[in-house]
């Protein structure tokens, strides 16, 4: 096993859910903590709540991850110390609605597409030029159970995911021979702000996603990121698909 103690880790959407556990989880690991989100405050309170000195063990980047001009700034300006990520958590991303294709709201594509793709993209285009420089590094890429499977509703958002997958599998034919390791790592259900965002604050319909079942929680998952990223370096975890017991596929959760 590799230790992620005093490696730099940038995570993408740390103010939330699954990210915010990676954070946590990376912490406990000793690593120091890249964390990216445009909610500042809840950055500088999970700080907090970690006891890290701003500066040492933290660093904040609170750009939209849409807005290219800004990534890139954000990174091409890092303090010397903070300058080599060595793991890059592209985990920022959301739904929005679970409307029927030809029923959509375009600026819920929009969102989705800009956010889960070309945000993802520009933060990696931004960051892993450096680490094929210094010649190591690791992406690890947040995909979906709705990468791989299509489910009703789900249309541009699982479309999104699909192109993470993709875009993970390109990343590592295109980083072959450069020492970088690129990993995905799948969630089905699990029980974050996901839902409210997907159904812009409607709890109620939020809550009964989950009805019947034990989701996963984002701990589960940064488990599987940590994971992912204390591998020997000869070892590349190119995919983990972690489900709830309770869910089968995207579309057969059993419920009781
Ligand atoms: P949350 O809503 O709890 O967290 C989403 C995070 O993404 C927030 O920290 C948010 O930060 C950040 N984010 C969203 N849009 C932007 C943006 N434009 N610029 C910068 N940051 C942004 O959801 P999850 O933790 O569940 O989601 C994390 C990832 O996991 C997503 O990629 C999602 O698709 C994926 N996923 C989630 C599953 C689930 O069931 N929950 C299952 C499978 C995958 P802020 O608003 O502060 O900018
Ligand atoms: C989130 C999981 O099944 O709600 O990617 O799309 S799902």
């Amino acid at each position: 096993m590799d230790s992620l103690e005093n490696k730099v880790v940038l995570i993408t959407g740390a103010s939330s859910g699954i990210g915010r556990s990676c954070a946590r989880a990376s912490a406990r690991e000793g690593a120091r903590l890249m964390l990216a989100g445009r909610r500042l405050q809840r950055l500088e309170d999970l700080a907090a709540e970690l006891n890290l000195k701003l500066g040492e063990d933290v660093f904040f980047l609170d750009f939209d991850v849409r807005d290219q001009t800004a990534v890139e700034r954000a990174v091409n300006g890092l303090p010397e110390k903070w300058k080599g990520v060595d793991v890059l958590v592209n985990n920022a991303g959301l739904a929005r609605g679970l409307d029927k294709l030809h029923e959509g709201k375009l600026e819920d594509w929009e969102e989705m597409i800009d956010t889960n793709i070309k945000g993802l993209l520009y933060v990696s285009r931004a960051v892993i030029p450096g680490m094929v420089e210094r010649g190591s590094g690791h992406i690890i890429n947040i995909g979906s159970i709705a990468g791989h499977e299509v489910y009703p509703g789900g249309n541009v958002y699982c479309a999104t995911k699909f192109a993470v997958d993709a875009l993970s599998k390109g990343m590592r034919l295109d980083l072959s021979g450069t020492g970088l390791r690129v990993s995905q790592v799948s969630p089905g259900m699990v029980e974050t702000e996901f839902s409210r965002v997907r159904f812009r604050g409607d709890s109620e319909r939020a809550e009964k996603v989950y009805q019947g079942l034990t989701p996963l929680s984002p701990d589960d998952i940064a488990d599987a990121v940590v994971y992912c990223a204390t591998r020997p370096p000869h070892v590349n975890v190119s995919e983990l698909i972690v489900m709830p017991t309770a869910q089968a596929s995207a579309t057969l959760a059993h419920r009781k």
